[in-house]
């Protein structure tokens, strides 16, 4: 049975997993859905709804860190955890308060300005999808911008917030990679490999996975330009480019 990392295009939680994977060198195949109409199949298969999902040789694993966990231990050179006991802490708890704080801060960032650009999202999720299919996406957006606005916290109280954590986190990153260029001890680890994916919508980095579109909109390339000086986009462009092959 192969290896099928089920996913939407882009999106930052789904690259956690796509970069562990070809990080570790292990072949595998892609199911990509759009968001929405991912739903059922999702559901059917772990009994929710959240990607990305693994399925590892007929094993199923939801939710980026699990998938990790399971890599590290099926394949474990090379490492993303720190060897040592006190490092390997430290990543993991990194990984996990970003996971519940600074991937959904950064999305809502986003999603303010994309979910006025109908076409450009529906085009970027559906960019591997025949047009018909595209179309049909693009046609029903406008009827599920309210949900999409609520699923990912679109809300004016929220978007504060929201963009305070966005920029407590670039700001914890760039103090603490000073020294050695990484966020635990001296080398790449889980911890990096996570705080770049949750900053890479606001980077745009010059990987195929998530390299924006072009053109992209004017509303959205404000959001880049509001965070482009800071260190932490500039440390996030350089894990992609050192890590991410
Ligand atoms: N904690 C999860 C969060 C993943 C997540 O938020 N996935 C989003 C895409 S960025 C998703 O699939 N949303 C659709 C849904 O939950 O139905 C993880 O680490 O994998």
């Amino acid at each position: 049975m192969a290896v099928v990392l089920h996913q939407f295009l882009f999106s930052h939680f789904n690259d956690k997993a796509r970069w562990a994977l070809q990080f570790k060198g292990v072949e595998y195949e892609r199911e990509t859905y759009l968001p929405g109409p991912h739903m059922p199949a999702i559901r059917k298969l772990t009994g929710q709804t959240s990607t990305p999902v693994l399925d590892w040789h007929g094993s199923v694993i939801a939710g980026s860190a699990n998938i990790i966990a399971h890599l590290e231990e099926a394949v474990p050179a090379p490492a993303l955890y720190p060897r040592d006991d006190e490092q390997r802490s430290t990543a993991l708890a990194l990984q996990q308060r970003f996971d519940a704080e600074v991937g959904p801060a950064t999305r809502t960032v986003l999603f303010e300005a994309l979910v006025e650009e109908g076409g450009y999202m529906t085009g970027m999720f559906g960019a591997d999808k025949p047009l018909l299919q595209r179309l049909g996406y693009r046609a029903l957006f406008p009827f599920a911008r309210g949900m999409i606005r609520k699923g990912n916290d679109v809300t004016p109280e929220s978007i504060t917030a929201r963009k305070q954590v966005t920029l407590d986190a670039l700001d914890e990153v760039a103090r603490a990679t000073e020294a050695t260029g990484y966020l635990v001890g001296d080398a790449f680890s889980v911890a990096d490999l996570t705080a770049a994916c949750f900053f890479a919508p606001l980077a745009n980095p010059a990987h195929p996975d998530m390299a924006r579109p072009e053109p992209v909109p004017e509303s959205v390339q404000a959001i880049l330009a509001r965070y482009s000086d800071h260190p932490a986009i500039a440390w996030t462009n350089r894990m992609y480019a050192l890590h991410r092959s």
